[in-house]
């Protein structure tokens, strides 16, 4: 059935591997004893060869037709095949997140945190290389203020209107709360009314000053003070 997203691995490799084959549309839910006639275990996809041998488990399947088909739909270059298994990693948490509701962001940050994914330019293009709608990016201004070139406000101008973008946070690049540094954010609030912004912004201090009540309320009265202003 080609409703099984297993079903429909096995298919499309079948044909980029160019092995003709012929598909049987049985469901192991509706149709269970003509498929216990084919494979007793009741597993699709259910491969049977040309010899009457019964494989099942589309890696295993993709295991025997690769090797029938003497080439690999993986790259064999170590760095080419590198990249292929990140996105495939990555689809598969879209994939994930799609089952559970809710959108994976992958989240820029500066140099000084991590090597993986460094300003939203980079994380735009895995985004689009994932091309999954429960995998987009986010801004998080801290980050952004020590690892874009431009602006936070030119940034939203630029990456908000391409859909990629699903949540925001504000903080300093002081990693203290939103007006508890130099950051200015009534331009960005204005940036994000200007483009219509209706997802979540969150405050992430992480050094909280004084503490965390006291970093809390005076986030939430700068920020409510700017919405009276751009909201
Ligand atoms: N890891 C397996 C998963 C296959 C799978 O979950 N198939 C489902 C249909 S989409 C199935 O056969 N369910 C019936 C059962 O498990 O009893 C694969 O890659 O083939």
């Amino acid at each position: 059935m080609l409703d099984s997203p297993y079903v429909r691995r096995v298919a499309i490799s079948l044909q980029c591997l160019g092995l003709p084959f012929e598909h049987r549309p049985v469901s192991v839910f509706r149709a269970i004893a003509e498929f216990q006639a084919i494979n007793p275990v009741v597993k699709a996809p259910t491969l049977v060869c040309d010899d009457g041998t019964v494989l099942m488990d589309s890696s295993l399947i993709l295991e025997y037709t690769q090797a029938l088909a003497r080439r690999s739909l993986m790259p064999r270059d170590p760095d080419a095949l590198k990249g292929d298994l990140r996105v495939i990693g990555l689809a598969l948490a879209a994939s994930a997140a799609a089952k559970a509701g809710v959108i994976y962001c992958i989240e820029p940050l500066s140099p000084r945190e991590t090597a993986l994914v460094n300003n939203v330019a980079e994380a735009a293009e895995l985004v689009r290389s994932i091309g999954h709608p429960n995998f987009r990016t986010m801004i998080d201004c801290s980050a952004a203020g020590l690892a874009e070139a431009e602006p936070v406000p030119d940034l939203i101008d630029r990456w908000l209107p391409t859909g990629l973008i699903a949540h925001v946070q504000v903080n300093d690049p002081n990693r203290r709360g939103p007006g508890q540094g130099e950051m200015k954010f009534g331009s960005i609030l204005a940036a994000l009314k200007r483009h219509d912004y209706a997802g979540t912004v969150a405050v992430e201090p992480f050094d909280y000053s004084p503490d965390g009540p006291g970093a809390a309320a005076f986030s939430a009265g700068y920020l409510r003070g700017l919405r009276e202003v751009f909201g």
